[in-house]
């Protein structure tokens, strides 16, 4: 029996890592013989041609080095600011440029030239996310014929806005390389399927498989998840453990807790809320909200104008309504430990996910989990986030309709504590049932 080797663009390289992707791979490589292997996060100038090991952890671990060159093309450049704008729909934000791609595709060869020397040929090879889309096609073309899986966080994007990519054709026939390609949700399995069709001249089989030569691929959803009773029990240690200004009986609390992205809805969720104080002056001073925004991918211009967009809302909402011991606005711009979340989370009262467009979102399934079975919070959830196909029970809201999402913040704060307790019931049911070993299971399974 061969290895599980997974490949993401970083890999953690401390002992414990946390955060989404981290925990969810780094328990299928637990309980598996595996080995995970991504860039360092340093950078170098005469990077080595080979890996190196990461000391400690679980699992096997090995990393590499980029150059500044690369750093700039490849992730900030192809990854960053095209597939990930245009797998969220934001085909206006895309910065197309030759040097990118051909940067994001030396950078693949290179990372499988330095695979090819560590794999045998029993091992299962699992690749994570946008930034490798053509990792199998440059393994096959070195003649590596291993099982090779991939899985995409994001969302696919639909045939349309593929259109609008230069070499949309030939990211579908890097993607037709691998055995098996998993996707977050329905939607997106439905937009790959295609998008292989339509753009990339494959024809489709019955159950999900399509056929493009030389070679039959599998497409379907794998919804990524947590390990909901694990993060259940830290939520309640860590509640006690909160500092005592936190929970206070005449306030209410709503939390949001995105990376800074453009994709999440923030300055959309800030002018709901706005709306919300507009409209229930009786809330005033009895309701705030809690926005923990770490920030991400600083290299990016579209970053920059999404941090002062912002800041500029949350500074005009507090200016307007705030008094001398409420602001209604809190928003903290730094990552802050996953326990405090957890804690955090359940002493929210509403849980407010409203990307504009999301592949799974992690934090809906944190939210619910971290609740108290006995008095739950609520949560307001984008219909846009591939987590809403799984969470129906939750408060399906439209992010860019800030009219629905501000009822329905008053619908979540009036909710009576029998209602939130069927709702809660329903999704944690789900979440315990649909786990994050569930998840690797069933990806792994169907990788063969
Ligand atoms: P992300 O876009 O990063 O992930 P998400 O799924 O919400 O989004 O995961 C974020 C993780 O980071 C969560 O575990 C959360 O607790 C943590 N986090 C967020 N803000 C934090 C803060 N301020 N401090 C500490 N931790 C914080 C991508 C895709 C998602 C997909 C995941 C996993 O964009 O759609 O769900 O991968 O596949």
């Amino acid at each position: 029996m061969g290895r599980l080797i997974c490949l993401s663009n970083r890999i953690p390289m401390g002992p414990n890592p946390s955060g989404g992707l981290v925990v969810a791979v780094g328990d299928a490589l637990t309980s598996r013989d595996g080995l995970w292997i991504g860039t360092s996060g340093e950078i170098n100038d005469t990077p080595e041609d080979q890996f190196r090991p990461v000391e400690g952890g679980a699992f096997q671990r090995l990393c590499f080095d980029l150059t500044p060159e690369e750093q700039a093309n490849y992730y900030d450049g192809y990854a960053n600011s095209v597939l990930w704008p245009l797998f969220h729909g934001r085909t206006d934000l895309m910065d197309i440029r030759a040097e990118f791609l051909s940067t994001y595709k030396a950078v693949n060869r290179r990372l499988a030239r330095m695979l090819a020397d560590v794999i045998t040929p029993e091992d299962r090879i699992w690749v994570h996310d946008f930034h490798l889309l053509p990792l199998a096609y440059d393994l096959r073309q070195m003649g590596i014929q291993n099982r090779i899986g991939f899985f995409l966080h994001t969302p696919f994007p639909t045939p349309l806005a593929m259109q609008a990519l230069p070499n949309g054709s030939e990211i579908c026939q890097w993607l037709a390389h691998y055995d098996l390609i998993g996707l977050q949700a329905e939607r997106d399995a439905r937009n790959c399927i295609t998008a292989m069709v339509e753009i990339g001249g494959a024809s489709e089989l019955a159950g999900g498989f399509i056929h493009l030569a030389p070679r039959q691929s599998r497409i379907a959803a794998f919804p990524i998840a947590i390990d909901a009773g694990e993060f259940s029990d830290l939520a309640a240690r860590e509640f006690d453990k909160l500092p005592s200004g936190i929970v206070k009986p005449e306030r209410r609390l709503m939390i949001g807790v995105d990376r800074l992205d453009y994709t999440k809805g923030v300055p959309q969720r800030f002018r709901a809320f706005g709306e919300f104080l507009a409209r229930h002056e009786e809330w005033h001073r009895h309701v705030s909200l809690l926005q923990i925004s770490p920030p991400t991918r600083e290299g990016v211009e579209a970053y920059d104008d999404i941090r002062e967009e912002t800041e500029h809302l949350s500074g005009q909402i507090n200016g307007r309504y705030a008094d001398i011991s409420w602001a209604p606005i809190r928003f903290i711009n730094r990552p802050i430990p996953r326990e405090t979340l957890a804690g955090l989370y359940r002493a929210a009262d509403v849980g407010l996910v409203t990307p504009l467009m999301d592949g799974m979102n992690l934090v809906a399934k944190e939210f619910i989990a971290a609740q108290n079975p006995e008095d739950p919070g609520v949560l307001m959830l984008s219909q846009f986030a591939g987590a809403a196909e799984q969470m129906p029970e939750a408060l399906i809201v439209n992010p860019h309709d800030h009219e629905q999402m501000a009822t329905t913040m008053l619908t979540a704060l009036a909710m009576p504590r029998g209602e939130r307790r069927e709702r809660y019931s329903a999704l944690m049911t789900t979440l315990r049932k649909k786990d994050v070993h569930w998840w690797s299971r069933g990806y792994l399974t169907a990788l063969g």
